[in-house]
């Protein structure tokens, strides 16, 4: 990466008082470029806590849209607006709409990687790393409707032993992880560890030693007596990983679950986003207000 640019967005974040957030999925240069790294519920966090004026989000267009959410007085820019995820956009509102009608007792979990206005038809919100608790947290009379991940959802499901409607909705980068490519991976990496996404593949997710978010297989692979890993979700998870523990072999459970939409963003994009404060994340303060609600009572679980 040419130093001139890391230099001019250096000195765009001083004068602009930002803050760059990088999803663990960007490419390695973004990942080295941000401020703080992590999954979508770490960086709200860090959203919700910072005293810059502008948020720089490196990652897709529902975690900006989070951010904008958790801090509504300040800015957010993304360097690439296309930057959207095929999952959150298979559930619209007028599709949850149709189908809470359907069911009219049931409690509502939306994973975060759903839009605004999805979030704000939700009861709870939940994230890969804490599904199963929030699952846990409604009453077991309780019918639940699950959108938009059909596999997290039956996973979490069976973590928890209750009756879940799921939405038909998936990951393409993830569901392109096939259980071959893990039997593959283990005969060329015998003494590895495979750990899986739970938006994964059931018949993946069955072949796997440990299933775990983002910011789970980060604490898992460091206190694992491992030295080899299988890793299956997105490629872009392997480089934290590999910085983390320098010692310790990360391998691609496949080297075709990359998400074209996370490496939209780039490093000249980004120069370009603090430069002329685009492209804005904004989210309706009526949406916004309502989307807060199943976030917050997320955050209460923990
Ligand atoms: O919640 C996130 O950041 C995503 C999309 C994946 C994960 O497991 O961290
Ligand atoms: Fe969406 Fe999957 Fe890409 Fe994540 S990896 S942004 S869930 S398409």
């Amino acid at each position: 990466m040419p130093d001139e640019l890391l230099e001019r967005l250096g000195r765009l974040k001083r004068e602009r008082n930002a803050v760059i957030l990088g999803h663990n999925y960007q490419r390695a240069e973004v990942q080295d470029a941000s401020d703080f790294t992590g999954d979508s519920l770490g960086l709200s966090r860090q959203a919700a806590k910072t005293d810059a004026d502008v948020i720089l989000f490196c990652g897709v267009h529902f975690m900006a849209e989070t951010a904008a959410i958790v801090c509504p007085d300040k800015t957010v820019v993304v360097p690439d607006p296309n930057a959207g995820c095929p999952m959150a956009n298979m559930a619209t509102p007028r599709e949850l709409e149709a189908v809470k009608a359907e069911h009219p007792g049931a409690t509502v979990v939306c994973y975060v990687n759903s839009s605004a206005e999805v979030k704000a038809l939700s009861d709870l919100c939940c994230t890969s790393a804490n599904a199963v608790a929030v699952l846990e947290s409604i009453p077991a009379d309780r019918t639940v409707l699950f959108v938009p991940d059909r596999s997290l959802g039956a996973w979490a499901a069976k973590q928890t032993g209750r009756q879940v409607i799921l939405w038909p909705g998936y990951c393409p980068t993830h569901h392109r992880i096939r259980p071959e490519h893990v039997a593959g991976a283990r005969r060329e990496h015998p003494d590895a560890e495979v750990v899986v996404h739970p938006e994964c593949l059931a018949d993946v997710i069955a072949l796997a030693d440990h299933v775990a978010s983002t910011s789970g297989m980060l604490t898992y692979c460091a206190a694992s007596p491992a030295s080899a890993f299988i890793i299956g979700t997105e490629t872009g998870m392997l480089h934290p990983l590999q910085k983390q523990c320098p010692d310790k072999r990360f391998y691609p459970a496949s080297p075709l679950a990359d998400c074209p939409n996370m490496k939209l963003n780039t490093i000249e994009k980004m120069v370009w986003a603090l430069e002329d404060l685009r492209h804005r994340v904004v989210v309706p303060a009526d949406v916004a207000d309502r989307a807060r609600g199943a976030i917050e009572r997320m955050l209460e679980i923990g």
